[in-house]
């Protein structure tokens, strides 16, 4: 048979791309793509794409015969799950094989963040240091008092990364987690009044939309950090900048914003900001794991319909 089930949804990965393109003889959607769907998209069985990217309702109406989104990466908030679910299509993300680096980088955030190591480095490298003298001080991390949005696999890790620098956690999460060592909140603001920093790694997506609202940052104070690994959607980008412009908060360590790849031009000259460009998964090691998932994914749905980590979807009435 002729007909080519796969189709490549947005820029992936340039290796996973091209094995897509070798093994699977997989179609690239055009920028442009009415024409292409006319033709093609009947043959389509699975999409693969990206957390950049996603697959929106729209999409798979032109998709008659889709059957499965193979997201790679965690999150998978651009992918319309319910229009999936009332359509049948399975979704599947790579869990697990991105915690320890994702973990890493909320960590070395913070500690860039409260120890401004990024703009100490800037000191040095414009020659202020024999100039200026000693680089003012900064603030402790060992010890302090962490709050986590989100104790899911990412968010548990982060948790045992902190308690080994002696930092007390707390947590704010849609239900108290079974067994969990940390103190529970019941809401984002309680969460954010009792401790230094905050750290949000919850999932993106309708759920989660502004859950740390200009109310939560208020909370936080005058003397709080915040750090973001999560999606920028997650916490109210306009309150996040205009309390770090009026000194209504310490700082914040930001590895994801509301616009990628837009930063607010007001954070860029900021010492007690540090902005990363999305990089949390970003190791080789980690992005070789993700890819051999997304492709173990893949195969699986198309010799048996079944994915190996499937998204649980929302419950329909169609099917
Ligand atoms: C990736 C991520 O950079 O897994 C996620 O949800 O945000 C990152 O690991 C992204 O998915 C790649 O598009």
């Amino acid at each position: 048979m002729s007909t080519r089930a796969v189709l490549q949804v947005g820029p992936l990965k340039p290796s996973l791309a091209q094995t897509l393109q070798d093994d699977y003889a997989a179609y690239v959607l055009p920028d442009d793509p009415a024409d292409f769907l006319a033709e093609h998209g009947h043959e389509i069985r699975a999409v693969v794409t990206s957390g950049r990217t996603g697959v929106d309702a729209e999409l798979m109406s032109a998709l008659p015969n889709l059957g499965a989104v193979v997201n790679f990466g965690v999150g998978y908030d651009t992918t319309d799950v319910d229009a999936a679910a009332e359509r049948g299509v399975v979704v599947s993300n790579t869990p697990d094989v991105l915690t320890d680096c994702v973990a890493d980088t909320a960590v070395g955030l913070m500690i860039d963040t409260l120890r401004q190591f990024s703009a100490s480095d800037r000191y040095v490298r414009a020659c202020r240091w024999p100039v200026d003298g000693s680089y003012p001080l900064t603030r402790q991390v060992s010890n302090t008092r962490v709050g986590i949005i989100g104790l899911g696999r990412i968010g548990s890790a982060i948790a045992k990364r902190l308690s080994a620098f002696g930092c007390t956690i707390a947590y704010h999460n849609r239900h108290e987690v079974e067994g969990a060592p940390y103190t529970y909140m019941g809401s984002p603001a309680e969460l954010a009044a009792g401790v230094d920093v905050l750290v949000v790694a919850a999932a993106g997506g309708a759920g989660t939309n502004r859950l740390v609202s200009s109310e939560v940052i208020d909370a936080l104070g005058s003397r709080g950090y915040l750090i973001n690994i999560a999606r920028g959607s997650v916490l109210d980008e306009e309150a996040l900048v205009s309390a770090l412009v009026d000194g209504r908060l310490a700082g914040a360590g930001l590895d994801v914003f509301a616009d990628e790849p837009n930063v607010p031009q007001a954070l860029l000259s900021m010492d007690n900001v540090v902005v990363l460009p999305h990089v949390a998964s970003g190791t080789v090691e980690t992005r070789a794991a993700m890819e051999q998932l997304t492709l173990r994914n893949l195969d699986s749905f198309l010799e048996s319909g079944r994915l190996v980590t499937p998204v649980p979807m929302p419950v329909t009435a169609s099917k």
